[in-house]
């Protein structure tokens, strides 16, 4: 088992959150939030900044770190060890990128028919301003094969 450390981060005010439709590789085609691989030479907080700035143009300066996930896929030893933050406030307008269409949603128009099929479970939490930590189990055609998540106080 090797694992991948990846970012997630979440731009939310009290009545609406920014997605991105990621336009290519990796879970293209679902809307999700910003983020994707750590580079050498920085943090994890660091990437998450770059990846949002990369992939909507605006600028996140004060990052939570809300959530921990690991997803592993059956058959794949590769796990992806997904970091999650929330961003509240923001410096730009949001523009498009050659991977990701971001757009406004209301927190209660959340397209999650249109999403990873894990987020239904944990982004309550995020939402309700819990830390969370998890492992999903995804077998063929991401279905859900296996799930294990829940509140906890401090993020290990
Ligand atoms: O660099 P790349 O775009 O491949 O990174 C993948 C992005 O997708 C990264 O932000 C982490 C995120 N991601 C997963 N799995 C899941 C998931 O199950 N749900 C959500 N919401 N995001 C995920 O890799």
């Amino acid at each position: 088992m090797s694992k991948k450390v990846l970012t997630l981060c979440l731009l939310h005010n009290d009545t609406q959150v920014l997605l991105g439709m990621k336009k290519r590789g990796f879970g293209a085609g679902r809307w999700n939030g910003f983020g994707g691989k750590v580079e050498a030479g920085e943090t994890i907080e660091e990437g998450a900044r770059r990846e949002f700035l990369e992939e909507a143009g605006i600028e996140v300066p004060a990052l939570e770190k809300v959530g921990l996930m690991d997803f592993e896929f059956e058959g794949n030893p590769e796990i992806l060890e997904v970091h999650i933050f929330r961003a509240r406030e923001h410096v730009g307008e949001p523009m498009e990128s050659e991977e990701m269409l971001p757009k406004w949603f209301s927190l209660d128009e959340i397209p999650f028919s249109e999403m990873w099929p894990d987020d239904p479970h944990w982004m309550p939490l995020f939402f309700a301003g819990k830390k969370f930590q998890g492992k999903i189990l995804f077998g063929a055609g991401d279905t859900i094969l296996g799930m294990d998540i829940g509140e906890v106080s401090e993020l290990a």
